[in-house]
């Protein structure tokens, strides 16, 4: 059976993206839990990657909330060929019925448990509705297809060595999407950081671990750390600040080769952190903990959200200076989403805040779609692109690159430097995250029945 897997994708900003730094790891997963008497293909829309015209049997899609309408359109576009077409991820977990009415099947949860029955019921023509995958443990994972990521991503090694956290963010779908949390067997991970089929020197050397929380069981990071040591590898990952007082992980981090780590920070707003349900983070305290990184040689990412309750214009707008005061050499700036399958979705519901009409593109993490609690939704997304151009001026950037030289480590000093470039060089261009609400370039002939259908799940 010829099997399509595509990870569908809406531009975020208004000229697209100039380069592809780092790839998703579900489609090459996927393709990876496949049985080798499949041929499979993967397919990056957001490298315009799009095969309109296929010969697959059975197109698999996965998406976030913020690109449904374009799995939608896909679905549609491929139904209409014939093809059985089936869709998977965040955004079809919590929306069955809506989802329902585009697919032929759909997979909630993870797909390990049920994509070999899936396949076997699409060879045999009797495919089922609904699959419903549990967590299982993550003893048996395979090393993902890398030999079918293109090489137009900068970096290829993404990994996968944990699932879960033990936090319960409000906004965040990650304890309703893989609840608890599990670990893969140390020597299964080595097995994939150790894969160097790669054409360039830094694709072979970086490893970018997409996980929820790698470090979250001390003993397991520390585990794993110690085998990473004789790779000499330059990693990345996301965690929480709670590490930056465990000098002992620090150093382990810096000796496997940690080069970077990103923090969701999220406010410096106490208010803010405490609708969060942030209660791990310590605004007082963000200076202290990133120094602490920094003393090791690691670059610090940070994830801030606008429109959290605490939130005002002004706040929003003072995040530039505050973010550069702390220590941060990497920002990453997004609007709050309440995303179905999460605290926030309930509580903006019952409140009424969330605003009717605006259709699954705005819910890319650049655009508004509630009612903030001390301003208005315009004002939100003003103050947010305020923050977004003077984080990203050419004084901030310059500023956080210079700087960092003088405590980062080569390769942290890489990530800082090319990724404060990719934005600085976006924001000078004008190339800003998209505003669906003036800008035309997404307007498609379904758009108007999807937007009917949003909000119909109970
Ligand atoms: C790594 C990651 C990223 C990376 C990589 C993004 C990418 N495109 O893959 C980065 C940091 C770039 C990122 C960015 C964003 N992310 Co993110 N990210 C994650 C994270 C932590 C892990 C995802 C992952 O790779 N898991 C490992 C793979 C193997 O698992 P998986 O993708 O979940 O797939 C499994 C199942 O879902 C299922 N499945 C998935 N698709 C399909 C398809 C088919 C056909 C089938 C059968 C099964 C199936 O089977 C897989 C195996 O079990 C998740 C949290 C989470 N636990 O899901 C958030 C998450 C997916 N991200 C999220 C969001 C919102 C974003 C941003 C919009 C944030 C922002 N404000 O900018 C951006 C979007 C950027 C972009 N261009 O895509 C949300 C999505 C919520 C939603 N309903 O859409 C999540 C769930 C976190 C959250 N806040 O709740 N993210
Ligand atoms: S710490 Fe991060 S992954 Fe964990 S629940 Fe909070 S936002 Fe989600």
């Amino acid at each position: 059976m010829k099997i399509d897997i595509i990870l569908a994708y809406i531009q975020r900003y208004e000229f697209g993206h100039e380069k592809d730094f780092v790839p998703p790891i579900t489609g090459i997963h996927l393709a990876s839990l496949t049985p080798s008497k499949h041929q499979v293909h993967v397919f990056h829309q957001q490298l315009n990657e799009n095969p309109v015209v296929t010969d697959a049997d059975l197109v698999a899609i996965s998406f976030f909330s913020g690109f449904a309408p374009e799995a939608f359109l896909l679905a549609n576009h491929y139904r209409c060929q014939g093809k059985i077409v089936i869709g998977g991820g965040p955004h079809v977990t919590h929306s069955v019925n809506e989802s329902l009415r585009y697919f032929d099947a759909i997979v909630t949860g993870e797909a390990e448990s049920v994509w070999p029955d899936l396949l076997n019921d699409v060879e045999n023509r009797r495919i089922q509705r609904v699959y419903s995958g549990k967590p299982l443990k993550l003893d048996k994972l395979p090393t993902p297809r890398y030999d079918l990521l293109p090489d137009k991503f900068f970096v290829k090694k993404v990994v996968q060595a944990t699932r879960g956290c033990p936090f319960n963010c409000s906004f965040c779908t990650v304890p309703s999407l893989s609840p608890g949390f599990r670990t893969r067997p140390v020597e299964n991970v080595i097995a994939d950081i150790s894969y160097d089929n790669f054409k360039h020197w830094w694709q072979r050397k970086m490893v970018w671990f997409w996980d929820d929380n790698l470090t979250a069981s001390r003993k397991y990071a520390e585990k794993l750390l110690k085998a990473m040591i004789p790779y000499k590898k330059w990693w990345l990952t996301q965690a929480s600040m709670d590490i930056s007082g465990d000098e002992n992980l620090l150093r382990l981090m810096k000796k496997s080769g940690c080069i970077g780590i990103f923090f969701g920070i999220e406010s410096f707003i106490d208010e803010s952190l405490a609708s969060a349900d942030k209660s791990q983070n310590k605004s007082r305290k963000y200076s202290e903990a990133i120094n602490q990184l920094h003393k090791n040689g690691i670059c610090v990412m940070a994830g801030l959200i606008s429109g959290l309750d605490g939130d005002t214009t002004d706040s929003v707008k003072e995040m530039a200076k505050k973010l550069y005061e702390a220590g941060v050499d990497v920002p990453f700036l997004s609007i709050l989403t309440p995303y179905r399958g999460t605290r926030l979705y309930e509580r903006m519901k019952k409140e009424q805040r969330i605003i009717a009409g605006r259709g699954w593109e705005y819910y890319n993490g650049y655009n508004v779609t509630f009612v903030p609690a001390k301003m208005t939704p315009e004002k939100l997304l003003e103050a947010h692109r305020a923050l977004w151009c003077e984080a990203f001026s050419l004084k901030y950037s310059f500023l956080r690159i210079v700087r960092s030289i003088r405590y980062l480590r080569l390769g942290a000093f890489m990530v800082c430097l090319l990724m404060n470039a990719f934005y600085c060089i976006k924001r000078l261009r004008g190339n800003l995250p998209v505003n669906f609400q003036k800008n035309t370039f997404y307007r498609r002939e379904f758009e108007s029945d999807i937007m009917k259908m949003h909000g119909e799940e109970s």
